[in-house]
């Protein structure tokens, strides 16, 4: 049998109406990637739109190129549906839902566990991110990744690597890299772009939830909280927690980063861990999902019966991994 890529490639080739759509509260590699598909179905001259339930998020704001994502769903109907970084069609939002049930749609994804629910299904678990994913299939159209799409497909890389310093950070990640870099993109600028996005609003905001992390299961498990009430004091958002739960790991001891943040639909979290401790598996028992050092999901319960079930289920985690 084809290639997932090769028979996605000839799909591609072959269809001319695009739906391109990622998960719900989109981060880099979901942005970078779903921008790249589109600037890849540009260039072959197809017809094709950006939808997402939440939008493009402030912090995103420079790397629009004129391009706008639909929140809602457009008028004419697509021909096939492609559905990038999600781990299951639900991440892909409600809206969504009765056409990935009713059209072709191609999933092309990196998670563990990802159902292959779509008509076509590439999903390579080792690769970094999507964006590396989408950037072989533009190196398989003959698509040079410069310009926006070189763009594009390196915040996808950075964004899901943690900066190159992730275990997925493999040789074929790097030389991706190395690729655009070729081609153009000049790293300086770039970063300046990507890190100079915020407020002074944020920054105290933050300061305020790491000046209140605290440890449990003798120091092993690092957490942070945001309320609403935070929120609301300080004019900020559950957008503007992105990457702190990361800032948790940086405890010599702390094994896991917990993030737990009040939303309308309930308490988010966010796990990261250090080493061999799964923590994919910990958010599955949740209802949620991700990566083995990264993963999340909601509870639907109060603050304090979030923090206690997490810290307890992380903490068998951990026991386990012993
Ligand atoms: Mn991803």
């Amino acid at each position: 049998m084809m290639p997932p890529l090769k028979r996605i490639a000839e799909y591609i080739r072959a269809t001319d109406n695009f739906l391109i759509t990622t998960h719900v509260a989109p981060d880099g590699d979901a942005l970078g990637s779903m921008f790249a598909m589109a600037e890849i179905l540009a260039i072959l001259g197809k017809h094709a739109v950006m939808f997402n339930e939440s939008g493009l998020p402030d912090r995103f704001a420079w790397i629009g190129s004129g391009q706008t994502i639909l929140t809602e769903l457009p008028a004419a109907e697509p021909d096939v549906i492609i559905v990038l970084d999600c781990g299951d069609r639900e991440r892909a939002g409600t809206a969504i839902l009765p056409w990935l049930g009713s059209k072709p749609v191609i999933n092309i994804d990196h998670h563990l566990a990802n159902p292959l629910f779509g008509t076509l299904n590439w999903v390579e678990q080792r690769t970094s991110s999507v964006g590396e994913l989408v950037g072989r299939l533009a190196q398989e159209l003959g698509i040079p990744l410069v310009g926006m799409l070189g763009q594009y497909i390196y915040l996808a890389l950075i964004s899901d690597t943690g900066n190159f310093c992730f275990n997925n950070t493999r040789p074929e990640t790097l030389e991706m890299a190395a690729e655009i870099l070729r081609m153009g993109l000049l790293p300086g600028p770039f970063h300046e772009h990507r890190q100079s996005t915020g407020t002074l609003n944020q920054l105290q905001m933050r300061g305020t939830v790491l000046q209140e992390a605290r440890l449990y299961a003798d120091g092993r498990i690092g957490l942070i909280s945001f309320s609403r009430d935070l929120f609301e004091r300080t004019s900020t958002g559950p957008e503007d927690t992105e990457g702190l739960v990361n800032a948790v790991l940086y405890i010599q001891d702390v094994q896991v980063a917990i993030s737990v943040r009040e939303e309308e639909q309930g308490i988010k979290f966010s796990l990261r861990s250090k080493g061999s401790i799964n923590v994919q598996a910990v958010a599955a028992s949740f209802g949620g999902g991700g990566h083995r050092n990264a993963a999340g999901g909601i509870l639907d319960v109060d603050m304090e019966s979030a923090q206690n079930s997490l810290v307890q289920a992380v903490t068998k985690a951990i026991h386990e991994a012993l």
